[in-house]
């Protein structure tokens, strides 16, 4: 289909809230300086451009409800950082805002970034500021703008890990915001930039604005992501980006990137118009060349997207409504140039970079294992009192993985002794100390935090892997490499959708005491651990207590009929989920 625009839609809410937001301002300025320990939904709708959402203790809900009180409001704050890096110094003052003005954790999300949970209204300014002291940000970590800029963690001392950094971190400044109320409303003016500071568009429309040319007054119509990533390497999980970059390496260097294009996940069931994506190749472009193209798809996104129907915002949508050749004509449209196409390159393998690994300087970084991405303390493992302890001796930088781990870069050859005596003081668990299936898994946050979660996630899935873990052992699979991944509704936050096991909440359950329980999943099964195939519904409101015993009988046929080094995503998606004694009314 040609591209074209609905003559007269009806924008949605949000857009005339940005608009009266006058650069994303009014209503968050207001909300700050009024009483009360919460703030109206047009208010929290920008405050999620400054990087926090409003939410409520859900564990409380119900019992305050009855008492006739006001829901336990809170704001999630969440730390931006391109790449998952950070300092020493920025890993304490993260864990000092947790510890202080939080809930006494620290959450790793999918994207490289840190969320603090459980911070106060009036605790939100100190939080936010204490960041940028820091050299952080919160800006753009939410909200319709480009979100954080994901890329390998590894520090990996190469000219490849150099140059994707390079181009990575450039295209994160260039698509930054740059209206300057993020400054004026918590840091009282005073400009502080943790990226380089943007420069001008480079691909030029007659719709650029003078404060935001690339975003004009109304942002973009939802969230847009990107991450960089390695054919051998995909630990950023490109394909579930907007936007993606796909290295080309030739004689031992990166001369360009495949761009790669459309991928999100969030789906509602019920909606048939809305589905889950992998990006797909729009096109290769030079190095040198990046920051145009980038631009010229973020601003047929802004300018084509969908600001009537925020279900259907993704550029997923455009691609999928016109077609791809429609979308490459108008991308080379914006950016007056024919685009090269993509070269034959397509992911490999996924490297989650735990364990002792050599950074090529005579260093080595050490990857950690956290289950879920939270860093707390619980009975004999204090992860969260082990890491500030860790970073308040060594004086070394720290990298967040997309699955939620943590690497210690920097480390001397003669300090591991050392470091594997703090490990077994603090009860730290390496990757020799967890199974192979809970070292690839990830849970959401989902309950209590998440409003909107149907079932548990986060405090759900390690209960499904010690089972899952004791089924695999028993069929003789313990080492079998594969993804699970689980999600408290159908959004996708732990990127279900192109896992080989993806478990979505689907239905909640609500225990006698009125609070919710673990609730009903969808199975879904097919995935590839590479991330670049999309899984299938295999069962639908399996309750959580079942899952394993219904996996299990998968996992035996694989295990007797999988071919020679087939994966069980492969097999899975080979066989087909009816074959496999899936539901046929849940197949396409
Ligand atoms: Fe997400 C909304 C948590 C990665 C798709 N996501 C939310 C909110 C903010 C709920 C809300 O809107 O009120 C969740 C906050 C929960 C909490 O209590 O912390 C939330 N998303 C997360 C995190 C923390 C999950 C995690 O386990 O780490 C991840 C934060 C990443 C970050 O640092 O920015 C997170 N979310 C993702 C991903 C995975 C990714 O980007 O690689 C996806 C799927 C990819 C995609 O965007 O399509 C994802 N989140 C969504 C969606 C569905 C969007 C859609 O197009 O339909 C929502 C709902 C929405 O936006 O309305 C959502
Ligand atoms: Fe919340 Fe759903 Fe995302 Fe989980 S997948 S964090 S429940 S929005």
């Amino acid at each position: 289909m040609e591209p074209h625009q609905d003559p007269a839609p009806k924008l949605s809410k949000v857009e005339a809230l940005k608009e009266a937001s006058k650069y994303l301002k009014v209503q968050v300025e207001e909300a700050l300086a009024a009483d009360g320990t919460h703030m109206s939904e047009d208010a929290a709708s920008i405050l999620k451009f400054h990087g926090s959402y409003q939410q409520d203790d859900r564990d409380t809900r119900t019992r305050l409800k009855k008492e006739r009180k006001e829901k336990a409001f809170q704001f999630m704050v969440r730390v931006r950082m391109p790449g998952g890096l950070m300092t020493a110094a920025q890993y304490l003052v993260c864990d000092e805002l947790a510890t202080t003005l939080g809930n006494g954790a620290l959450r790793i999300t999918t994207r490289q970034e840190f969320q603090i949970h459980g911070v106060l209204k009036q605790h939100l300014k100190p939080t936010i500021k204490r960041i940028n002291e820091a050299l952080m940000s919160t800006l753009a970590a939410c909200g319709d703008v480009e979100r954080n800029v994901l890329f390998c963690p590894a520090p990996t001392c190469d000219p490849l890990h150099q140059a994707m950094h390079d181009d990575a971190l450039a295209w994160a400044s260039h698509a930054a915001p740059r209206s300057s109320s993020y400054w004026d409303l918590w840091l009282d003016g005073k400009k502080i930039e943790s990226l380089p500071p943007a420069g001008p568009a480079r691909v030029h429309t007659t719709a650029d604005d003078p404060v935001e040319p690339i975003y004009g007054k109304t942002y973009l119509p939802r969230k847009f992501k990107t991450a960089f990533a390695f054919p051998d390497d995909n630990c950023t999980d490109v394909h579930a980006n907007d936007l993606g970059f796909l290295a080309i390496v030739e004689q031992g260097r990166i001369t360009g990137y495949n761009v790669l294009v459309g991928g999100g996940l969030g789906t509602t069931p019920s909606a048939q118009k809305t589905f889950p994506f992998l990006a797909v190749p729009l096109c290769f472009a030079p190095r040198g060349e990046i920051l145009d193209v980038g631009e010229a798809v973020l601003k047929v996104f802004r300018d084509f997207g969908n600001r009537s129907d925020r279900k259907r915002a993704r550029l997923k949508y455009i691609i999928h409504d016109w077609g791809l050749p429609a979308f490459r004509a108008k991308i080379e449209d914006y950016l007056g140039r024919v685009l090269e196409d993509p070269r034959p390159v397509r992911v490999r393998d996924v490297d989650d970079h735990l364990g002792w690994c050599a950074q090529g300087d005579g260093k080595f970084y050490l990857g950690l294992p956290i289950e879920n991405g939270r860093i707390k303390d619980a009975g004999p493992a204090r992860l969260l009192s082990g890491l500030r302890a860790f970073f308040q001796k060594y004086n070394v930088r720290g990298r967040l993985t997309c699955q939620q781990s943590i690497l210690l870069a920097d480390l001397e050859p003669a300090w591991k002794p050392e470091i594997e005596a703090w490990m077994r003081e603090y009860g730290i668990a390496g990757v020799d100390d967890v199974s192979t299936v809970r070292r690839w898994s990830m849970a959401c946050p989902a309950l209590p935090t998440c409003g909107l979660a149907v079932t548990e996630a986060e405090r759900a899935l390690p209960g499904v892997i010690d089972r899952l873990e004791s089924a695999l052992a028993t069929i003789g699979l313990a080492n079998e490499r594969l993804t699970v991944r689980m999600t408290g509704c159908p959004n996708g936050c732990a990127r279900p959708y192109n896992s080989d096991i993806g478990l979505v909440g689907r239905g909640a359950h609500i225990n006698s005491d009125g609070t919710p329980g673990p609730g009903k999943y969808t199975i879904f099964l097919g995935g590839r651990t590479q991330g670049d195939r999309l899984n299938a519904p295999f069962l639908d409101y399996v309750p959580y207590d079942d899952i394993v015993r219904r996996l299990t009988p998968v996992l035996e046929r694989f295990k007797a009929e999988r071919d020679h080094g087939e994966s069980f995503g492969d097999f899975c998606a080979r066989l087909g989920n009816i074959a496999l004694g899936g539901d046929p009314e849940l197949q396409d």
